[in-house]
């Protein structure tokens, strides 16, 4: 399975018979381990994790810009020998678990416990089982093609033609297709989650679903409410949006192709998965509030290539203090799809050797999106970089969704006053164009939340059983009516294997940090312009430049995981709760806007 810079643990690690041998050196048998032994064992744990980590992060690397047969035989040959470290230190693990020890000592031994993303059985023949099953999961996905006007079109392009075309018969064929191609990866899957899920008991979880809500500083179950407490915050919002997209998809399709009282045919808003709807900015579009920052027009008017953009990125970060990339970024990132060889499009930012050694890997188109996603894959490299002096086992985000959420939040000081300061438009729009501004921040910020809760939630149910492969697609759509209000273009059946048609599912990547990421953005990017001193409105804000804001964000991201994400949260917004108060502030004015339209209008599905 390609490294996914969170993934550390599924990721890290070292050479087979290691494990044997704490096991028999640490302490002798039938006798309470120590305090003192702990911390051995966890300093080992540390010093394996880090030799391992840069071999598969390296055979990952190759793997994700070069696949191939042989690549494909090494990540799963790597993905093995990191599973059973992995595992046999979890299991290790919990020999401390009665034991006093300090508090970093028994963080550390929480994190060797929950860190696998997937874990196998200490069975060499599941091990290597799974490793492959997930490997060929991902391979499936990436080197996936549809036929399409007499053409073979890969993935990446796939999600070009479903934001540009217009014709709903062309969309549902695009989307149709598509979705084929996840159908043969149903068996794997259910394969991979019986065999994850026999791992997760040998480690004392339930199943894959609680280890994965078990990384939150709460119990599983916590952890479940809250994100249900979140989305009860901004699902006003959302509701909103739906409701003035799905009657602007009306004016344009009729009420044959957008009847107003269903969900949403899923592949008219832009993108494969609906999941963020820029690509469809102009239907939702108020009158007379163009804010002309158009910036897939203008990226390509001020004649920007792909480098530009990232150079861009890099100059917001270096604006607020942080040092410039290295020299090996430029070196060694996959910026350019390669025209040559299968890749993973998807993008992703690495950290190699956890020293500088940091890229990204993107097929990086010039236009809006690609711009957002540049910054918030530079986000995590700064990230990794911040906290590179941390011990290993605290080199990752404060939480999950704090990695997803830093570049993100960057990209919310890209207001038309930072767009003017680095040249790429004259004039800044006056405050009459902010509804259209903040339109187009909430086809993407807004549309997606629903769809960064539920993936997951799908995923739960999955691990505990409550969906069996005979229900899994029944289960995946009865989640997206539910929650993003959108249906299928065509019937589906119980073979369609709907959910691996997206990339984190097929990848076996959690998916509740983007969610969180995007409550977490708002509140970051607010408690920044509050200790400017702003007094605008705060979609107006921008901290480009800003030293104060960056020594302070510099300081969070320093902590790596090191304390508990609330401590980390406070130090930078006084707040102890993800709060999504903030995104629904920064979207007041257009919420305004949007119940005006919708007040003689039907809403909901
Ligand atoms: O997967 C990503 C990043 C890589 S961590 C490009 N994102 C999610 C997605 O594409 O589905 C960013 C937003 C949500
Ligand atoms: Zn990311």
């Amino acid at each position: 399975m390609p490294l996914h810079f969170s993934q550390r643990l599924l990721a890290t690690t070292a050479a087979i018979g290691f494990s044997a041998l704490i096991a028999t050196s640490c302490f002798a048998q039938n006798q309470a381990p120590t305090a003192a032994e702990a911390s051995a064992f966890v300093a080992k744990v540390e010093q394996e994790f880090t030799a391992l980590n840069e071999e598969a992060s390296r055979v990952n690397w190759v793997y994700a810009t070069y696949i191939n047969h042989d690549t494909q035989w090494l990540v799963a040959k790597i993905s093995e020998r990191v599973t059973k470290l992995a595992v046999d230190f979890a299991i290790e693990a919990k020999k401390y678990n009665g034991i006093k020890v300090p508090g970093d000592v028994r963080r550390k031994l929480d994190f060797i416990k929950q860190g696998i993303t997937l874990p196998a059985p200490q069975d060499p023949k599941l091990v290597a089982e799974l490793a492959e099953v997930t490997t060929r999961l991902s391979s499936a996905y990436s080197t996936g093609k549809i036929d399409f006007g007499g053409k073979s079109v890969p993935q990446n392009e796939t999600e070009v033609l479903m934001q540009t075309l217009r014709e709903p018969a062309q969309l549902a064929e695009v989307w149709t297709k598509w979705h084929a191609v996840a159908k043969p990866m149903k068996a794997d899957y259910a394969r991979m989650v019986e065999i994850g899920n026999a791992g997760a008991r040998e480690l004392g979880y339930a199943d894959v679903g609680a280890l994965w809500r078990s990384g939150y500083d709460m119990t599983p179950d916590e952890f479940t409410a809250e994100t249900d407490r979140l989305w009860g915050q901004v699902k006003p919002l959302y509701d909103q949006l739906h409701c003035h997209v799905r009657a602007k998809l009306n004016d344009k399709y009729g009420n044959e192709i957008v009847p107003l009282d269903q969900p949403i045919r899923a592949d008219l808003l832009g993108n494969m998965w609906a999941q963020e709807w820029g690509a469809i900015d102009d239907l939702a579009a108020p009158k007379n509030a163009d804010p002309g920052i158009d910036l897939n027009k203008i990226l390509k008017a001020k004649g920007y290539d792909p480098i530009k953009i990232v150079k861009t990125g890099e100059g917001f970060f270096t604006s607020l203090g942080f040092d410039p990339l290295p020299q090996t970024f430029w070196e060694r990132s996959q910026i350019l799809k390669p025209r040559d060889r299968e890749v993973v499009c998807h993008a992703s930012a690495w950290d190699l050797d956890d020293k500088d050694d940091i890229r990204i890997k993107m097929c990086t188109q010039v236009d809006a999106e690609n711009f957002q996603t540049v910054h918030h894959e530079l986000g995590h490299n700064f990230y990794q970089r911040a906290y590179k002096a941390q011990p290993q086992l605290f080199r990752t985000g404060a939480n999950d969704g704090f990695h997803e959420a830093i570049g993100d939040m960057i990209a919310l000081s890209i207001t038309p006053e930072y767009l003017k300061q680095i040249g790429l438009i004259d004039t800044v729009p006056d405050s009459s164009k902010d509804v259209g501004l903040l339109m187009q921040r909430a086809m993407s910020g807004v549309a997606f939340l629903p769809f960064g809760l539920l993936v997951d939630k799908w995923r739960w149910q999955v691990f505990a059983g409550q969906l069996t492969p005979a229900t899994y697609n029944e289960g995946w759509w009865k989640l997206r009516t539910q929650y993003q209000g959108v249906r299928p273009p065509v019937a589906r059946t119980a073979d369609d294997f709907d959910p691996a048609a997206k990339f984190h599912i097929a990848d076996g990547t959690p998916y509740m940090r983007y969610f969180l990421a995007r409550i977490l953005q708002y509140q970051f990017y607010k408690a920044a312009c509050d200790s400017m001193g702003w007094k605008g409105p705060l979609h107006r804000c921008s901290f480009y430049g800003s030293k104060e804001v960056g020594a302070k964000f510099k300081a969070m991201l320093e902590l790596g995981a090191s304390q508990p994400w609330p401590d980390a949260l406070e130090k930078f917004t006084g707040s102890r709760k993800m709060d999504g108060s903030a995104i629904v502030a920064y979207f007041e004015p257009l919420m305004v806007y949007l119940r005006e339209q919708n007040k003689s209008r039907k809403c909901g599905w």
